[in-house]
């Protein structure tokens, strides 16, 4: 036999597990990654009894906190819009049922954040749901808390807390534009538009940096401005400026969010990956950044951050453990298996690989 008969046999020979591969291997995409991330998620996190995330894995308790709620709530919404699956759909409103359940009187949360967390998230499942009283709630919580909890102590904004007017920061500020702005497309009163102008002038002079896009925590009642810098509240201001720029197309609502996004990347991203936080409320900052960071990234010119993200999501994706699928707090490491993986830590990294997956 030569070579030259064998070949057809050899061929032939391999051909059924060719066949075999192609059937039943998932295709390696960006959007395949993204379901499969979701998926462990789920299987790790979500009671079908509480409807309700578990804050850590197979045990409904302790409770998954107020504000990290709403956060994981955002990435059921994100999986909700990429996944055509009916389970995703039902989830959006089983958990916010569940979640109202337990708590009724949103008031008696004393951080203002929190409730801005979910005006924001509300607007949203408005606009995936159509049901009503998602935008009606949005509105009579958010109207409340902007009597309330902004003056003009400190030059404007929102005070961080109800409970002690201590301090002024950019965790509740861009979440309260975010949600103005939200509220002006979706009920087209323009009383929306100047709240969400003013409380945005107010923030630029007070937290950000113009020339290197930083945006400093808090300022408290003594005029002294906290100098951290954390990954969340350089993404919402990029989502506050980016609104404020869809609506007048002022370019230099966009400059704004290109610079803080900029800052984002190179002083909070150490070799091009998005720093890691730790867990608690830490967990979910990188979330929340990755969210308002695609949004730019969508725009035109703007390919960089896009490179940016989907760099990111691959590194995130490289590291997933292998025994659940599950991402940790720090992207370009593998979690041990025994580190227990907060529910909004593993979110932060589904939403990346959702989101990302959505870039061109
Ligand atoms: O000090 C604030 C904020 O300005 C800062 O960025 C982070 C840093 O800490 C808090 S915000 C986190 C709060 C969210 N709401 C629920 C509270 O339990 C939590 O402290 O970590």
């Amino acid at each position: 036999m030569t070579r030259r008969d064998f070949l057809p046999l050899l061929l032939g020979a391999a051909l059924p597990r060719f066949a075999w591969a192609d059937d039943t291997a998932p295709e390696d995409t960006p959007a395949a990654r993204a379901r499969t991330a979701w998926r462990a998620f789920c299987a790790a996190y979500w009671n079908p009894e509480s409807h309700l995330f578990n804050k850590v894995k197979d045990r409904p308790r302790p409770p998954l906190d107020f504000w990290l709620t709403a956060q994981v709530w955002d990435c059921a919404m994100d999986a909700a819009e990429h996944f055509n699956d009916a389970e995703d759909k039902r989830r959006v409103t089983d958990l916010f049922d569940a979640f109202l359940a337990r708590h009724r009187y949103w008031k008696r949360n004393p951080y203002n954040d929190d409730i801005c967390w979910w005006t924001i998230a509300c607007t949203r499942a408005y606009r995936i749901t159509h049901e009503e009283r998602f935008l009606q709630r949005a509105k009579r919580v958010f109207d409340d808390l902007s009597v309330r909890e902004s003056d003009s102590q400190l030059g404007g904004g929102f005070w961080w807390r109800s409970d002690e007017h201590t301090s002024k920061n950019a965790c509740v500020n861009g979440p309260a534009i975010i949600t103005a702005m939200e509220l002006a497309d979706l009920t087209h009163e323009n009383r929306y538009v100047t709240q969400a102008t003013e409380l945005y002038a107010w923030l630029r002079k007070t937290l950000f940096n113009a020339e290197t896009g930083a945006v400093r925590d808090n300022i408290n009642r003594r005029h002294r401005v906290a100098p951290m810098c954390f990954t969340y509240n350089q993404g919402t201001f990029i989502g506050a400026a980016l609104r404020l720029y869809r609506q007048t197309q002022q370019p230099d609502y966009l400059q704004d969010a290109r610079t803080a996004a900029a800052f984002l990347c190179k002083y909070l991203a150490p070799r091009g990956t998005l720093r890691g936080e730790g867990q608690g409320d830490g967990g979910a900052f990188k979330g929340i950044a990755v969210r308002y960071l695609t949004e730019l990234a969508r725009l035109p010119e703007n390919e960089t951050f896009a490179a940016f993200l989907k760099k990111n999501a691959q590194t995130a994706w490289d590291n997933r453990r292998a025994s659940d699928g599950l991402i940790g707090p720090d992207w370009s490491r593998r979690p041990p298996d025994q580190m227990a993986i907060e529910c909004q830590t593993a979110a932060s990294a589904v939403v990346l690989l959702i989101l990302a997956s959505g870039l061109k």
